[in-house]
């Protein structure tokens, strides 16, 4: 929570200093349903977000080399640039966001750094995943894992015939034809027979619209009953195609 100050509109964007929360960018794409997505943002003021007149009260962004000026009252001019995330990032881009030209040029990297099946942070996600699911690979991802839920749902819309669902919810790039995303589930692990049988309940933009959170639930109610069910749920994620 900060109070606004100045705010300037270019390019499509609102350009906002906001005081304690410093400068914060969002989108007019959908300004006439009375939306304003946040899109970017620079604390200025790390110290707190409070009510108060410190931090960012101006900013410039019309520069031609499109170097952001925002002046903060406490700390001074600060040079930003606006970097906006392409609609259909492909893998390619993705790489040159996250590894340097030099580390991408060596092969010998390839199998520890920057390949699919490399995993440089450690965090259980491959680089393949961590594109597929829109995550920063080279720290520990463990918020975009896919979060397991039970939700009650009421597939046609009417309360009597609510019941619980098994739901699953992560990020999914929009615009990657060649990405399936395909939760799966098991009643066992042993000899697991892995079925296709979640369908999308819930979609939710995201800022930056290249990603959506999507939530899964499963085709048929968790049943209740003795002897308890049990149910294992993994997301598969298949390029159907090659690079
Ligand atoms: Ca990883
Ligand atoms: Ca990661």
């Amino acid at each position: 929570m900060s109070i606004d100050h100045n705010l300037y509109i270019h390019d499509g964007f609102v350009y906002a200093a906001n005081y304690t929360t410093g400068l914060r960018v969002l989108s007019v794409d959908a300004i006439g349903e009375g939306k304003l997505g946040e899109v970017a943002w620079v604390d200025t003021h790390p110290a707190d977000d409070e009510l108060s007149f410190k931090g960012a009260w101006s900013v410039y962004p019309f520069f031609e080399s499109e170097t952001i000026v925002i002046s903060d009252i406490n700390e001074g001019l600060i040079l930003a640039r606006l970097t906006v995330r392409e609609y259909d990032e492909d893998l390619t881009q993705w790489r040159e966001r996250y590894f340097s030209p030099e580390t991408l040029a060596n092969p010998a990297l390839e199998n520890t750094i920057w390949g699919l099946e490399a995993d440089p942070d450690d965090d259980g996600m491959n680089n393949f995943l961590e594109f597929a699911l829109d995550s920063n690979p080279s720290v520990k991802s463990f918020g975009a894992y896919p979060k397991f839920g039970i939700e009650n749902i009421s597939p046609d819309g009417s309360e009597e015939a609510e019941s619980a669902y098994a739901t699953l919810s992560f990020r999914q790039r929009k615009s990657i034809d060649y990405l399936r995303y395909e939760p799966v589930s098991t009643k066992s692990l042993q000899n697991p027979a892995w079925v296709s049988n979640f369908v999308v309940h819930e979609i939710e933009e995201l800022p930056g619209e290249s990603v959506e959170r999507v939530t899964y639930r499963s085709l048929e109610p968790l049943q209740d009953g003795s002897p308890l069910q049990s149910l294992f749920v993994r997301l598969r994620v298949v390029k159907t195609e090659p690079f």
